[in-house]
């Protein structure tokens, strides 16, 4: 008798508690992609977060299948014998059969167990099975593409996995398969072309047609339903992969996207409409405590602010208390992650603040990987001539100190004229000389390869933000991802996330964005836009976004000068804000933290997978559609305290001290109760039989 398993989703704060009541029966699920136990981008944190969910759900039934890459399993995976029998046989098979799979636990939350395929080993196969790649998908896949390659490898490994599966069960197998993105997709079709009993679901995080037209000079969305795609995805020579792509989403009985506007843009060039929509969540940390995550972030701003004291030595003329943490970090997309509009609007801002004589500086990070040669001399030279100050000020205050005892022991006030002496004053004369510089502090921390006609680099130098004593915007642009044992910001990237006040991600293409979702779950108010699948997504379950520290950038309807000046005002806003404002906000962000945990996400991958074993399995599954009385979801009302613009909460009483309004000693906890309170009474979300699906897309059609 098969064991029947059920989920129950446990109350968020503020979100109904969720039941489903689905019996899984015998079920076994398989969760395919390129990124299992393998961080390349996105889709690694979209599964490693959302294991131990999964887990919990399927329990022994759960198997996560990716590539076997030695170095990552050394550091990642713990090898063990297969668990289930009929999947011990399969992998046996195999292996006999010249392949090499490997069985495992993936050390992370959840330990979920991987199945990892060593695709390189069976590379004898690649020119059979392309040829019959051709013979029945009529997809021709080049020799020198070794990503597609891969993809045909890794497909036919997989499909060979799941049919082996089945074959090996004593009773008819009810096999569920995931499959992420194109990379994964051929072992989809081929289940469906051999008519295995495996019901597929296949997830796109991007589309690759859309990736490539954004990054050239399309007018993408003003042109969606008009691209004649074939030809577009040949001028790129990518028509193989496309065809992949293409044909994983018109295979699968369920089809998925991360976001509605990548749902949209599915539609017209995959060409089929997803069934729903799986947005990405988080593994969302909750302190007890609310302060505990502002006092990580004072922590953590305090080493940023070490390493500036580095950075601008010899022209630390601007006050740090008053300085502000901006920053946009991920891929190297200039354009497609928005970092050409953020420094148009850096320049306009510099201008804004000089002109209103503003006290505040605000330094602006770029983290985006490029080619380098390590760093440059001039910025270790910088946390060099910090740390002499400061050894030299600790040699002097040991010095000072000793002195003041001795005087203290003996019964006498110290003679504050002679507690330094001619050695100290040496000592501190060739500190303060040592920070003599003829030079501006640097803007790139790294040696570029391709210095002269590198896109942030040539732009910085088109809008002259050179970091002089008169910017009041100062730019780092830090070509590579951070680390805790680096010796210029040994910080790791959610400590220095944490360290900043703002995270910028004015992207133009972004099917989901887990930027801006890894600031919110921390606290830290972030700008996003209306063309990624978190700027959507949370203006459509925020009343006002921007009031909970979400700017919604509009890059929808504006051309890209109005965006910046959009941009620019939101950053103009967001410096005039008190301190105390900041903290309020940064409250208010963190709240939301709730709507972007996998416990409240998972949901939509839970009826993606009931909704693929009933299509596959009618006789043994049910799914129930969801009302469309039900499709509105879950909203946030605005903030009932203090008032969310700039502007207006800097004065929440009415007359206010310079000095209360940087107090941060208010009552945070009171204000959030407020909040909360004010959370909890009108809410309405999916019901409880299942989630609200898909998403309506504001204005996606002109409409709101
Ligand atoms: C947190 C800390 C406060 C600190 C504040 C600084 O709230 O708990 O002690 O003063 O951060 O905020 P700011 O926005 O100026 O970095
Ligand atoms: C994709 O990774 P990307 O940065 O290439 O997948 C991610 C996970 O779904 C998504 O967050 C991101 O927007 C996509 O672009």
């Amino acid at each position: 008798m098969p064991l029947a398993r059920s989920l129950s989703i446990t109350s968020l704060s503020g979100l109904e508690e969720w039941d489903e009541e689905f019996d899984l029966e015998d079920a076994v699920l398989f969760e395919i992609a390129w990124e299992v136990a393998n961080k390349v981008g996105g889709i690694y944190t979209v599964i490693q977060t959302k294991a131990r969910l999964t887990a919990e759900e399927w329990g022994e039934n759960y198997f996560l299948v990716g590539p076997y890459v030695e170095s990552n399993v050394r550091t990642q995976v713990e090898l063990i014998e297969p668990t289930n029998p009929a999947l011990k046989r399969a992998i046996d098979k195999m292996n006999s059969s010249g392949c090499k799979v490997y069985f495992g636990r993936w050390l992370i939350e959840g330990s979920p167990y991987v199945v990892l395929i060593d695709v390189a080993f069976t590379a004898w196969n690649l020119d059979k099975w392309k040829k019959e790649l051709w013979d029945n998908f009529s997809i021709g896949v080049p020799w020198f593409d070794r990503e597609a390659n891969d993809a045909v490898l890794f497909g036919f490994l997989t499909a060979w996995l799941l049919g082996e599966y089945a074959a090996q069960c004593e009773e008819p197998p009810h096999i569920l398969a995931h499959f992420h993105e194109w990379l994964a997709g051929l072992g989809l079709a081929l289940c469906r072309q051999r008519q295995l009993p495996v019901a597929t679901i296949f997830t796109t995080h991007a589309t690759l047609l859309g990736r490539y037209l954004c990054a050239g000079s399309v007018d993408f969305y003003n042109n969606l339903a008009d691209f004649n795609v074939d030809k577009e995805a040949g001028d790129r020579q990518i028509y193989h992969r496309y065809c992949l792509e293409r044909t994983a989403a018109r295979c699968a009985h369920v089809f998925t996207t991360v976001s509605q506007i990548t749902a949209v843009e599915a539609e017209h060039l995959l060409k089929r409409k997803p069934d729903i929509i799986t947005p990405n969540g988080l593994n969302v940390k909750k302190f007890s405590a609310m302060h505990e995550f502002q006092n990580l972030h004072a922590q953590s701003k305090n080493r940023i602010q070490e390493f500036i004291r580095g950075h601008f030595y010899g022209h630390l003329d601007f006050n740090l208390d008053k300085c502000l943490f901006l920053f946009i970090a991920g891929r190297y997309e200039f354009s497609n992650k928005g970092a050409d509009i953020f420094l148009e609007a850096l320049a306009r801002l510099n201008y804004l603040l000089r002109v209103n004589h503003s006290d505040v500086t605000v330094v602006a990070f770029f983290i985006m990987p490029a080619r380098t040669n390590n760093f440059n001399v001039e910025t270790l030279k910088g946390q060099a001539v910090r740390k002499q100050l400061w050894d030299t000020a600790q040699t002097v205050k040991e010095r000072f100190g000793k002195k003041l005892y001795e005087s203290l022991l003996v019964g006498q006030l110290p003679d504050v004229s002679k507690m330094l002496s001619k050695d100290d004053f040496t000592m501190m004369k060739r500190a303060i000389f040592a920070t003599q510089r003829q030079c501006q502090p640097p803007i790139c921390t790294h040696n570029m390869l391709e210095d002269s006609n590198d896109p942030i680099l040539t732009c910085i130098r088109r809008i002259g933000l050179f970091n002089s004593s008169a910017d009041r915007v100062k730019v780092i642009f830090h070509p590579e991802f951070l680390s805790s044992t680096s010796p210029l910001l040994p910080m790791d990237y959610e400590e220095f996330v944490r360290g900043c006040h703002l995270g910028v991600f004015p992207s133009y293409y972004e099917p989901w964005g887990y930027t801006p979702a890894e600031c919110t779950v921390m606290g830290i108010p972030s700008i996003s836009t209306n063309l990624s699948g978190f700027g959507c997504f949370m203006e459509e379950h925020i009343a006002d976004p921007s009031a909970y520290g979400i700017y919604i950038l509009d890059r929808r309807y504006r051309g890209v000068d109005e965006s910046c000046n959009q941009l620019t005002s939101y950053l103009f806003q967001f410096c005039q804000q008190s301190r105390r404002a900041r903290i309020i906000q940064r409250n208010r962000t963190e709240r939301l933290s709730d709507l972007l945990d996998w416990r409240y996400l998972g949901r939509y991958y839970i009826s993606a997978r009931h909704m693929a074993l009933a299509k596959a399995f009618p006789d043994t599954y049910f799914y129930q559609p969801h009302d469309s009385d039900t499709a509105q979801g879950f909203r946030y009302p605005r903030p009932a305290s203090v008032p969310p613009s700039p502007s207006l909460s800097r004065h929440s009483s009415p007359r206010q001290s310079e000095a209360e309004e940087d107090d941060d000693r208010y009552d945070e906890d009171a204000e959030a109760e407020k909040d909360r309170l004010n959370i909890r009474q009108p809410l309405t979300l999916p019901s409880k039989k299942g989630p609200a699906l898909p998403y309506t897309l504001p204005g996606a059609n002109g409409e709101k």
